[in-house]
């Protein structure tokens, strides 16, 4: 994608950029608008950023008045908010993710109705999904009726969108996330972080326990994909989106059995065990897959990983991290 050199160029703010999503979105949207258009944000302290990773700032999301001191600074014209607790943590602490999850997206709505910013972008999830369609394909008007406080915090956050773009007229845009696979950062505290792990004990252990059934399918996404669906969704016009609420994206479904057998023909020794923990109950309440129907006819979203391009393009980026290490399997 490139910058339409006849539009201003945008100054972007990412929240939770040091995460697994805004690792990859914050150097697309680099490469796109330019380094110093893209202001990163994370709670790590700015010391640790390396120079080729500014602009960072050091944000805790739910600091409302250091979020607006940045906005004001830097001139922000867009925010892509990203910092939230996943899943499986937010079971944890069910009050403290739902107060992060929510009152962070609401400084972030506040802020940019206040500053009136162009657009804001915030993920939502599969995990709105439920019961009604639990093992299922969710269709983008399934009702929402998720089990996890995560869910329920993706639930009300699609609304408090919607409610700032019908009232104040906001560009709020939003994705329903599948589960996210990639090499460059680890997945955090999610009930699809399997599919990432995987790939990591795979390398250097050539064995892994996997903490779902062996026939458990998930949707899920090379974050390749999900990168790409995001600019594209963003650079949509505006009149194109129909969608009230977050749209479906699909791209992906895969049990932990096919994504082994998937790496087992370029790693032929992986052994795989399964013991299942209190995940396996959060992800028997979510989708086999969905139908993302209206994302491409909205905004022509098409995915162009499969399962086994994602593994081979896995194993590519991340065979020689583990080279060194002598227990490290060889990728054939
Ligand atoms: C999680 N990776 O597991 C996230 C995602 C659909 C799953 O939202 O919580």
């Amino acid at each position: 994608m490139e910058h339409d050199k006849n539009q201003p160029l945008p100054v972007i703010l990412v929240t939770g950029a040091r995460g697994q999503i805004g690792t990859e979105l914050v150097a697309a949207l680099r490469n796109v608008y330019g380094r110093k258009q893209v202001v990163a944000t994370d709670l790590h302290d700015a010391t640790t950023i390396p120079d080729q990773q500014r602009p960072y700032h050091q944000l805790n999301v739910l600091d409302k008045d250091e979020l607006e001191n940045l906005i004001i600074t830097y001139g922000v014209t867009q925010i892509y908010h990203l910092a939230a607790t996943l899943s499986a943590k937010g079971e944890e602490a069910p009050l403290k993710a739902w107060h992060l999850n929510m009152q962070s997206l609401l400084n972030i709505l506040e802020v940019a109705k206040d500053h009136k910013l162009n657009k804001v972008f915030w993920p939502s999830s599969i995990a709105v999904f439920g019961p009604s369609t639990a093992r299922k394909v969710s269709p983008q008007d399934a009702l929402l009726d998720p089990q996890t406080v995560y869910g329920i915090s993706k639930e009300a956050g699609e609304q408090w969108c919607a409610y700032y773009r019908e009232h104040y007229g906001l560009d709020v845009r939003s994705l329903r996330y599948p589960g996210l696979i990639s090499y460059s950062a680890p997945a955090g505290g999610g009930t699809t972080d399997y599919a990432v792990a995987i790939f990591h004990e795979a390398l250097q252990n050539g064995s892994y326990q996997c903490y779902l059934n062996p026939d458990t399918a998930l949707p899920m996404m090379y974050m390749n994909d999900a990168v790409r669906a995001t600019l594209e969704l963003m650079n949509a016009p505006a009149e194109a989106l129909k969608e009230r609420g977050a749209y479906n994206i699909g791209a992906l479904s895969f049990t932990p059995a096919q994504l082994v057998t998937e790496l087992q023909k370029h790693l032929p020794g992986f052994t795989i065990s399964y013991n299942t923990d209190k995940r396996q109950a959060i992800a028997n309440s979510w989708p086999a897959g969905v139908d993302d129907t209206e994302a491409r006819q909205d905004w022509n979203w098409a995915p162009e990983y499969n399962l086994a391009a994602m593994t081979a393009d896995m194993l590519q980026h991340l065979a020689p991290v583990y080279k060194s290490d002598s227990n490290a399997a060889t990728v054939s």
